[in-house]
């Protein structure tokens, strides 16, 4: 539908990239919605010429130079810079029904039926339950109640300092009022979930569907329940929540390996790796079309070995890193070095 929108929001080269895999992932399953990037005026110019290659329209969003209600709130609040710029999506009132969704998020498959849900539907928080999380929702533009969100920030502020805290604090029913506002955490699905509640993840991945409505049909005569569905194997969106996003890393396509100086794995490897695929693969060659002969620090490296994240830790503090869910999946910790050990214990 033609009045409907994906929209996603860029404040810089960075984001912008996260936004380039997000719109390529989108229209890889499909969508039959338009795609809609806000960006920053600090969005360099050949990343903008990208983003209008994939999206269907490229809006720069200044708020110091709007001169309006918006640039009154900023003047009030200055710390909220960003979270009035994501804001913005709610002035764009030729959609009825847009769907937000974070530049650092990642589709895996066709979800478009989130259309079917009303304003105001997210996912749960990981960290936090009883609020939901800002990286998917689903809205309706409209000018008076970005008038009202305005308003609401210039007296409340936000709790966290950014958009979550003060989406939450102006749609403070959701955790109460309507249980069709709750999306499942599948769309919504973050890296720390994973490491968090590992069994609810691995779920889907053990049994197919098939095998899980099979079972439940035997064991109860009815009509067989997607249980399956709600779980990790299901996800349909990713989101790389926290410091590390999956541009914080370098990549080797070749290997298919991840390098850099992060601390902290953000991500279960497969879904970094679909990041990275993508990215290398599609958006990588319009980023160099568009830079020509300028160099550009794509984020891809080839040939360098990249075993390692990280400073080499005692084998004490990976044991706590582990206990805290932060394996180094990628490196000390990788699935050929766990069995490299255990094979000698074979032997
Ligand atoms: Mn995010």
């Amino acid at each position: 539908m033609a009045d409907q929108a994906f929209v996603t929001l860029a404040t810089n080269d960075s984001y912008a990239r996260g936004a380039m895999v997000l719109g390529k992932s989108l229209r890889n399953h499909n969508t039959s919605k338009k795609l809609v990037a806000l960006i920053g005026p600090h969005v360099s110019e050949p990343c903008q010429c990208v983003l209008k290659r994939i999206y269907d329209e490229v809006r720069v969003v200044n708020v110091l130079d709007s001169g309006d209600t918006a640039h009154l709130a900023m003047m009030k609040r200055p710390d909220l810079g960003v979270t009035f710029t994501k804001l913005h999506c709610w002035t764009l009132t030729h959609y009825s029904k847009c769907v937000f969704m974070d530049a650092d998020t990642l589709v895996l498959s066709n979800i478009d039926e989130l259309f079917e849900r009303e304003e105001l539907s997210a996912a749960p928080d990981p960290g936090w339950p009883d609020c939901f999380n800002s990286g998917v929702f689903v809205f309706r533009p409209s000018n008076e109640t970005y008038g009202k969100l305005l308003q609401y920030c210039t007296e409340h502020g936000s709790f966290d300092g950014g958009d979550q805290g003060v989406l939450n604090g102006f749609f403070n029913t959701w955790a109460t009022a309507d249980i069709t506002k709750h999306l499942p955490f599948i769309y919504n699905l973050s890296s720390i979930a994973i490491y968090t509640y590992l069994p609810a993840f691995k779920q889907a991945e053990n049994m197919s569907d098939f095998e899980t409505m099979t079972l439940s049909y035997l064991e109860t005569g009815n009509q067989p329940a997607p249980t399956a569905e709600r779980y990790g194997g299901n996800a349909k969106v990713v989101h790389f929540l926290g410091k590390t996003k999956p541009w914080s890393y370098t990549f080797d396509p070749k290997a298919r390996q991840f390098s850099g100086s992060v601390h902290e794995a953000s991500a279960h490897p497969t879904f970094l790796l679909d990041w990275w695929t993508l990215y290398s693969s599609v958006v990588v060659p319009l980023l160099r079309e568009q830079y020509g002969d300028q160099p550009f620090d794509s984020g891809c490296v080839e040939g360098e070995s990249s075993s390692s994240l990280g400073p080499q830790l005692s084998s004490e503090e990976r044991k706590q890193k582990w206990e805290q869910g932060q394996a180094d999946y990628m490196g000390q910790d990788s699935f050929d070095n766990i069995k490299r050990k255990l094979d000698s214990f074979l032997k």
